[in-house]
């Protein structure tokens, strides 16, 4: 027997009601790209590579998402496609690098390089005491995530997030949706019960094959990115975004889409 109506509108606005956000990490939760930035050209020198990435090179560069995959991006780009050691001495090299990076990333988070971005704090907080449920969805690594973390919010950081699906667990990267789909599925909610908050094209383009609605805070990296699929693009980032705000711009989404 099919459910009454009432019944069937009760269901479609448990569906669809906002329950969950959805975070990126770098250049949304922080302004993290100028230390990476700075990691890898450290890198590059401790690995006798003679490699320098400036800002313009690195915004570029950051059309790839994945360092180790970036990393590999630049070493085709500089050697014409061509290498002249075989693969598996490459993934080597490259693995050796991006080790040496992320120690060098680590030290300048503990270092108090990065800043999380005006607004994120005040909002995670809201929205935990809103009942909302918390997920994480990032290219990078788990220890950067734990760094950044525990630095700006303390050692108990993960309890303030149900999910967390990173690199060492989604290696299909962004604009790759695999990351958000294991997020959903690990929350067992549908993608239209959840907001994505994300600062690039890449991270765009996987929270929409996902089915989520994304909103987008900008930065200096990525401002100039095509954000034509967002639900919102907020400049001015979080500062000021409160959770009724959120609840309402994922209500006026629902409400078009049905
Ligand atoms: C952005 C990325 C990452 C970082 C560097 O991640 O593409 O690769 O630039 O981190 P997010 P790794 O999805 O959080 O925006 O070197 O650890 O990859
Ligand atoms: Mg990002």
């Amino acid at each position: 027997m099919s459910p009454s109506p009432a019944n069937a509108w009760d269901q479609r606005i448990a569906a669809t009601a906002l329950r969950a956000l959805i975070f990126d990490v770098d250049g949304t939760l922080a302004d993290t790209e100028q230390a990476h930035l700075a990691a890898f050209n450290e890198a590059f020198v401790e690995a006798g590579l003679g490699w320098h990435w400036d800002v313009a090179q690195y915004t570029r560069l950051l059309e790839v998402s994945g360092g180790k995959e970036r990393i590999a991006h630049h070493w085709a780009l500089e050697n014409g496609g061509m290498s002249a050691i075989d693969g598996l001495a490459m993934a080597d090299t490259i693995q050796r690098v991006h080790d040496l990076k992320t120690a060098a990333y680590e030290r300048q988070v503990a270092q108090g390089a990065v800043q999380m971005r005006p607004g994120v704090l005040a909002l995670i907080d809201e929205a935990h005491a809103a009942g909302l449920r918390l997920a994480i969805a990032t290219t990078t690594s788990p220890v950067n995530i734990s760094a950044l973390l525990r630095q700006a919010i303390g050692p108990d950081w993960m309890l303030r997030f149900e999910v967390i699906e990173d690199a060492s667990t989604a290696p299909r990267k962004k604009p790759h949706p695999q990351v958000y789909r294991q997020t959903l599925a690990r929350m067992h909610l549908p993608a239209t019960a959840c907001l994505a908050i994300e600062d690039s094209a890449n991270g765009l383009a996987a929270a929409r094959a996902a089915g989520l609605a994304t909103v987008i805070t900008p930065n200096e990296f990525t401002a100039h990115h095509d954000f034509g699929q967002a639900l919102r693009v907020l400049p001015q980032g979080l500062a000021g975004v409160s959770v009724a705000d959120l609840r309402r711009w994922h209500a006026e989404r629902s409400a078009t889409a049905a």
